[in-house]
């Protein structure tokens, strides 16, 4: 073997160790394994980091404290369009049946659509490869809401895809707040309700 090869195969067997404990990492999912967060504020946002790819979300679970101030980065990793709805079911129903509308659009820039005041959420559109940074505060009151919180995509037929992952709203502590129950009239099935196969509406 020549010489110029060997760090090559040494530095190839670090990445392989250093994958194996990040993938350890990520895959204990327990709750109480959350970093603890400080929460952001006006003047020191939380950066809230998520990726989209074609097609889901990265993390499968986006942590969010009540009152806080963020700056959601949205770096879309795949080939299509997509878009992060922040807000419970209401706010995701209402995206899902607004977008509904321009499925056989042509293809070129995402048609215009709008909701009623209200129901609006914060919602990120980003082109494929492109990064979007938006400051936003946390609704005080959001972990009250029914049904919990949701980032969904709703470029028509994303969310059937699996692109939805659950808020999981935490306190100030760090430790999970406690989940209201399910909506009642819930009409947006996530894709875990669908007995984790992409669902058919
Ligand atoms: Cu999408």
């Amino acid at each position: 073997m020549p010489p110029w090869m060997r760090p090559v195969r040494r530095t190839t067997g670090l990445g392989f160790a250093a994958l194996v404990a990040v993938s350890a990492l990520a895959c204990s999912g327990d709750p109480d394994a959350t970093p603890r967060i400080t929460p952001g504020t006006s003047e020191h946002p939380r950066a809230v980091v998520i990726v989209a790819a074609d097609f889901e979300f990265v993390p499968p679970v986006v942590d969010l404290v009540p009152g806080e101030t963020v700056v959601v980065q949205v770096i879309n990793g795949g080939l299509a369009v997509h878009q992060t709805v922040f807000g419970p079911r209401p706010v995701q129903e209402a995206w899902e049946a607004a977008e509904a509308a321009t499925a056989s659009a042509p293809p070129g820039p995402t048609p215009a659509v709008s909701v009623a005041a209200g129901l609006a959420g914060l919602r990120i559109v980003v082109r494929s490869g492109e990064r979007m940074d938006v400051m936003w505060t946390v609704p005080a009151a959001a972990a009250a809401d029914d049904g919990g919180w949701f980032v969904g995509c709703h470029i028509p037929g994303h969310w059937a895809e699996g692109m939805v992952v659950p808020v999981r709203f935490v306190g100030p502590d760090g430790l999970p707040l406690p989940t209201p129950g399910p909506a009642s009239g819930d009409t947006l099935r996530t894709p875990d309700q669908e007995g984790g196969s992409a669902a058919s509406r």
